[in-house]
């Protein structure tokens, strides 16, 4: 549901700032991690792909090959209130569109496009949160 993934969002993007560096994401592409939700905001920067595979590191989400972990991540959305509504959609979602783009060698670029992938599927299915949502949870991480 759109209130579950407004919690894990919210939860996922503090790691944003402890990435930056590494990933050489500026402020001017991502000001904030909740934006990958703005309709007005494009998913494309490389420096993106490295980002997401940073922040997911700090949870375990992603094996060595920059791939997810379908366990971890099917654990760490449970454990958000509600998050067994959302944690099996989620990760056949996101492994749907991982399949898309598995002959691009570049990690970053690969997840990229596998994020943006994502987000559209997200929306398509109900599921992306409105950014008042997760303005409203932020408070709590
Ligand atoms: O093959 C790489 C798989 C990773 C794709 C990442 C998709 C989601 C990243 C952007 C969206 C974030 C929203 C919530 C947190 C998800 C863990």
């Amino acid at each position: 549901t759109a209130e579950v993934m407004s919690h894990v969002t919210a939860h996922f993007g503090k790691t944003l700032e402890e990435c930056r560096e590494e990933s050489g994401l500026s402020g001017e592409i991502m000001e904030e991690f909740h934006h990958f939700w703005r309709e007005d905001f494009e998913v494309v920067h490389r420096e993106l792909g490295c980002a997401i595979i940073c922040m997911s590191n700090k949870f375990q989400l992603m094996q060595d090959d920059a791939r997810m972990h379908h366990e971890n991540m099917h654990d760490y959305i449970k454990s958000f209130p509600k998050g067994d509504l959302l944690s099996e959609t989620m990760v056949r979602l996101i492994h749907n569109c991982e399949k898309k783009y598995d002959d691009i060698d570049d990690e970053c670029s690969r997840v990229v496009k596998t994020a943006a992938c994502f987000k559209k599927d997200a929306q398509a299915e109900g599921i992306a949160p409105e950014l008042t949502m997760i303005e409203a949870v932020l408070e709590k991480y």
